[in-house]
């Protein structure tokens, strides 16, 4: 339950949204791969007085006084984030994945420059360079795609449109792509053409963490990831790189692009990165991937179209157009069941956004929840009966039934 007791009292209309959001989320089946639960440890910090404070600045370089515990706070922030992922620096700063990603291009290019990104359709993110996006007013986006029916990247065609495009940066990773990425390749194409080579593995911070994927952080000059998804922190962002690109990562994100940093997130940060050290979390980080190979497996096997071949990580890529719907549609049905998804595009989709023809799955929240393979056996039969079955009420009031059933059984 959450300690509302205050809320409660003096605003009874927030106090009720917020226990019918908590309601809401201990009845659902969450497969949304860029949600987690917290613990109460990080929620308690998000909600302590380091809210309260002003910290312009980076730690022992403040331009407010007082903030000698907030100093002690961000460090330990920072010396976790380093050790934990092997980088040389790490600013952890970034109200969020966007500003973070702003940063980076705020650092290193000019207006106009250009970058080579993975297009949005193949797994990328709107931060990546999308139209619709402020930086794409500013700088010159190009992007490369990856086979839809494999996941491969070539390599050979991305190192002669870096050579044909000359980018400032070379940036891989992605939202909605479920296999590895072969960072020596990415950062070998930066380095030939000049380029500082970047990775945004916001998806699977926390698969790196717990050791089942490759670190990038070795590799690539600069690394990016917001730290609310599978790392199970806050919502927030966090920049790792090379010492030689500290100052200019620092200068960007203050006082380039923010002001005064959330302290309490960066509070909570560090709580997060404290449980992500322990050796719990390497089971966790092993049984999100078990669990998403067992889930696409369940929905592969059921006849779905599953994008990329499969999964390496936390999620999977789904065309649903062959079951007669379309993502929106498929998302609609399976939230009148208890089981929240997104719509997503899908490589070279015929449709448009806001009503695409894939849908996107993960596990790392119901991961958390205590979920195992036997689970998602059974959640995935669900997902394929309903979309099978798009206009059967009872059957749609029968799965309803068994999946909040099933989710109270594994509480956050
Ligand atoms: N919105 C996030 C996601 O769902 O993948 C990325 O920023």
């Amino acid at each position: 339950m959450i300690q509302s007791e205050h809320i409660q009292r003096q605003d009874p209309q927030i106090a009720e949204a917020l226990h019918n959001e908590e309601q809401r989320q201990r009845d659902t089946i969450e497969l949304i791969p860029s949600e987690n639960f917290v613990s109460l440890a990080v929620r308690e910090a998000l909600g302590s007085v380091a809210t309260n404070k002003y910290a312009e600045g980076y730690p022992g370089k403040r331009y407010y006084g007082g903030n000698q515990h907030i100093d002690i706070i961000e460090q330990l922030a920072i010396d976790r984030a380093k050790q934990l992922f092997g980088a040389e620096h790490a600013n952890v700063q970034p109200l969020s994945g966007a500003p973070m990603n702003l940063a980076v291009y705020a650092a290193f290019l000019q207006p106009g420059d250009t970058v080579l990104g993975m297009d949005l359709a193949h797994g990328g993110h709107l931060t990546h360079g999308h139209p619709v996006t402020f930086a794409a007013k500013v700088f010159r986006f190009v992007r490369y795609a990856c086979d839809p029916e494999t996941g491969a990247i070539d390599y050979d065609a991305v190192r002669e449109m870096a050579r044909r495009e000359k980018p400032k940066i070379v940036l891989c990773g992605f939202s909605a792509y479920s296999r590895e990425i072969d960072y020596e390749k990415f950062h070998a194409i930066a380095k030939e053409v000049g380029a500082v080579s970047m990775m945004d593995m916001a998806h699977i911070a926390g698969l790196v963490a717990g050791g089942v994927l490759k670190n990038p952080v070795p590799m690539m000059d600069i690394v990016t990831t917001t730290t609310h998804k599978s790392l199970r922190g806050p919502r927030g962002g966090m920049i790792l790189c090379k010492e030689e690109f500290a100052k200019a990562i620092d200068k960007a994100v203050f006082p380039g692009l923010q002001g005064g940093p959330h302290q309490n997130q960066i509070a909570a940060l560090a709580v997060a990165l404290g449980e992500a050290m322990q050796p719990e979390f390497k089971t966790y980080a092993q049984q999100v991937v078990a669990n998403a190979k067992v889930l696409c497996d369940v929905l592969h096997t059921g006849g779905m179209r599953i994008l990329f071949g499969g999964t390496d990580n936390h999620l999977i890529l789904a065309d649903v157009t062959p079951l007669g719907l379309s993502g929106r549609e498929a998302q609609e049905l399976l939230d009148s069941v208890s089981i929240t998804i997104n719509k997503n595009m899908i490589p070279l989709d015929p449709r448009k956004p806001m009503d695409p023809s894939g849908i996107r799955l993960g596990t790392p929240a119901m991961t958390t929840r205590g979920m195992k393979e036997e689970e998602m056996r059974v959640i995935g039969s669900a997902i394929l009966e309903v979309l099978r079955n798009p206009t059967d009420a009872t059957l749609h009031a029968k799965v309803r039934d068994e999946m909040i059933a099933l989710a109270r059984r594994f509480e956050a």
